[in-house]
C-alpha cells in the first residue's frame, strides 16, 4: 500500500471540509458539502470588496446578486444546523480533511493573454501553510493545463514541507456552474475529477460523489481534467466562430445564413452531428473569451507540441473571428449611414443590449464595448439601453426604450433580450424623427421587411439577402 493511501486510511472518511473563496462557485459548493459532511468552513479574505460576505453568510444570507433557486434556503438551513460557518481565519484550514479552492483566474489583460493567478496563488499559499498529512486539496478554478501538478503542487510543497501525492492528496475538479442555476448545475452536471495520482483521484471522488444527484463522476488525471474544462469552452467558441464565418460568407454571397443554417441542421440520422449554432454580434462572458488561451498556454508550455509550422491554432483563429464580429457591426453601421449620406461623426447611435447574454444582467467582456469604443472614437454620440443592466463603469445605461431611440440615426441590437423581439418599426421610426434611420440587427431579433417597409436602412448579421435592399 503506498504512503498516501496509508495516511488517508489512518485519517478515515472525510468529515470536515474547507472551501476557500466565497464567490459564485465557492458558496453553493460549500453549502452542498455541508448537507453531506459533518462540518464545512467557508474561508474568505476580509478584503474591502468581499469581507462583508462573511457576516452575511453567518447570518444565513446569500451575498450573491440575482436569483439563485434554492441557495438562500440552503445557506439558512446549514448555518442554523451549525454545519456551515464562514471565517477569515485561514489557520482553521488545519482542522479539515479536505479543502477546495474556488478562486477566480481572470486574464491580466486581453492583449498579453497572461492569466492573473495572483488571487489563486494566495489561496494556495494559505492552504499550504496549514496543510496536514492525509489532507486533500482540490483546485476548482479554471486553470491552465499543467497547473495542478506544477505551479500548485510546488507552492503547496514549499509552504507545507510535505510532498504532493505522497503526504497529501491533490486534484482538480473544474466547476461547471452557470449563474442562475448554481445549485442545480453542481448537482446535475457530470463532475470531472482529476487527481495527480490514483490515490488522490480516489479521495477526490469520495468528496464529490455524495453531492451529485443526476450527475455522474468522470475520473481522470488532473491534467486531463484541466484540458477537459478549457476544451469544452474552446469547442463551444469554435462552433460559434464557424457559424459567424459562414454568416460573413453569406453576406458576401447575398444569401440568408438562416436558410443555410436550417438546411445544414436538417441533416439528421445515426451518428450524424452538425452542431450549427447561431451567428451574432460577438462572444462575451467569462468563459469562452479566456479558456481557449488557457488551453493554448498549456499545450505550448508542454514543450513537445508537433503542429504544422506557419499555421495558427484553429482555436485562436476562432477567437479572432468571434472578436471580429463587433468590428463587422461597425462596418455595417458605416456602410448603412453612407447610403443616407451620413457619417458617424455627430450622429446619435443607440445600442440596444449591453449584457453579453440574452435576458441576463451579466456584462463581463461584452462585445458591445468594442463597438462602443469604435463608434465613439469616430465622433458618434452613443446612448445605451439594457433592461437588465444598471450603469456600469463609465457607461450610462437607460431602461427607457423610447428615450433611448429618440433622435437616433442608428439603432443597433447587440443582445437578444426578449424585449427587443417586439420592437415596433413604426413607433421607432417616429421617435428617430428621420425619414431613413438605420437599424443593425446583431442577433436576428427583428423582421427585416417590417423595418425596410417603414423606410429604415436595414443591415443584419448573415442577412446577405436583405443587406442591399432598395430604400423605400
Ligand atoms: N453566443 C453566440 N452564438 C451562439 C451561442 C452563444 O454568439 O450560438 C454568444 C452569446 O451571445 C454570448 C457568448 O457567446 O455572448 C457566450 O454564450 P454562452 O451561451 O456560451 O454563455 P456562457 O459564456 O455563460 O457559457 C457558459 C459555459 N458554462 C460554464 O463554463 C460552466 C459554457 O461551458 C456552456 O456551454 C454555456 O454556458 C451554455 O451552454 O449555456
Amino acid at each position: 500500500m503506498n504512503k498516501l493511501t496509508k495516511l488517508l486510511d489512518e485519517r478515515g472518511k472525510i468529515k470536515k471540509v474547507g472551501v476557500i473563496g466565497m464567490g459564485y462557485v465557492g458558496i453553493p459548493s460549500a453549502v452542498l458539502f455541508a448537507e453531506h459532511f459533518d462540518h464545512v468552513i467557508g474561508f474568505q479574505r476580509d478584503s474591502p470588496s468581499s469581507g462583508h460576505k462573511i457576516a452575511m453568510l453567518n447570518n444565513g444570507e446569500s451575498p450573491l446578486k440575482g436569483e439563485e433557486p434554492g441557495l438562500e434556503e440552503l445557506i439558512k438551513k446549514v448555518t442554523r444546523a451549525g454545519k456551515f460557518e464562514a471565517t477569515s481565519d485561514f489557520s482553521r484550514i488545519g482542522e479539515v480533511d479536505a479543502v477546495t479552492l474556488a478562486i477566480q483566474t481572470p486574464f491580466k489583460d486581453n492583449v498579453s493573454l497572461e492569466p492573473d493567478f495572483g488571487a489563486l496563488e494566495e489561496g494556495i499559499r494559505q492552504a499550504g501553510k496549514y496543510l496536514k498529512k492525509g489532507m486533500l486539496v482540490v483546485l476548482e478554478s479554471t486553470i491552465t493545463p499543467g497547473t495542478t501538478k506544477g505551479f500548485a503542487a510546488n507552492i503547496l510543497n514549499e509552504e507545507s514541507g510535505l510532498v504532493a501525492g505522497e503526504d497529501y492528496a491533490l486534484a482538480h475538479a473544474p466547476e461547471r456552474v452557470m449563474v442562475g442555476r448554481l445549485i442545480r448545475n453542481i448537482q446535475e452536471h457530470d463532475r470531472i475529477v482529476g487527481g495527480i495520482n490514483e490515490a488522490s483521484t480516489k479521495r477526490a471522488v469520495e468528496l464529490y460523489k455524495p453531492v451529485l444527484t443526476k450527475g455522474k463522476i468522470i475520473a481522470m488525471d488532473s491534467t486531463a481534467a484541466e484540458v477537459t474544462k478549457t476544451a469544452e469552452n474552446t469547442f463551444r467558441d469554435l462552433q460559434i466562430a464557424a457559424i459567424n464565418e459562414l454568416a460573413l460568407y453569406c453576406e458576401a454571397m447575398r444569401i440568408n445564413v438562416y436558410d443555410v443554417r436550417d438546411g445544414i441542421d436538417s441533416l439528421k440520422g445515426e451518428g450524424i452531428t452538425r452542431a450549427v449554432l447561431y451567428p451574432g454580434a460577438g462572444v462575451g462572458g467569462h468563459c469562452l473569451t479566456k479558456d481557449t488561451y488557457h488551453l493554448e498556454r498549456g499545450a505550448r508550455m508542454a514543450g513537445e507540441l508537433d503542429f504544422p509550422c506557419n499555421v495558427e491554432s484553429l482555436y485562436v483563429v476562432a477567437r479572432k473571428i468571434n472578436d471580429f464580429m463587433p468590428q463587422h457591426m461597425y462596418y455595417l453601421t458605416v456602410e448603412a449611414l453612407s447610403r443616407i449620406g451620413k457619417k458617424l461623426r455627430g450622429s446619435r447611435v443607440t445600442i440596444l443590449g449591453w449584457a453579453f447574454l440574452n435576458n441576463s444582467d451579466d456584462t463581463r467582456n461584452t462585445p458591445a464595448q468594442a463597438y462602443y469604443d469604435m463608434v465613439t472614437g469616430q465622433g458618434a454620440k452613443v446612448c445605451v439601453h439594457d433592461p437588465y443592466v444598471e450603469n456600469t463603469g463609465n457607461i450610462k445605461i437607460t431602461h427607457e426604450l423610447s428615450e433611448a431611440v429618440k433622435d437616433a440615426a442608428v439603432v443597433v441590437i447587440f443582445t437578444g433580450h426578449k424585449q427587443y423581439f417586439d420592437l415596433d418599426a413604426q413607433k421607432i421610426k417616429k421617435l428617430t424623427c428621420l425619414d431613413h434611420p438605420v437599424i443593425i440587427d446583431g442577433r436576428n431579433v427583428i423582421d427585416p421587411d417590417a423595418f425596410i417597409k417603414e423606410g429604415f436602412v436595414y443591415k443584419g448579421i448573415g442577412r446577405g439577402d436583405k443587406n442591399h435592399h432598395e430604400i423605400s
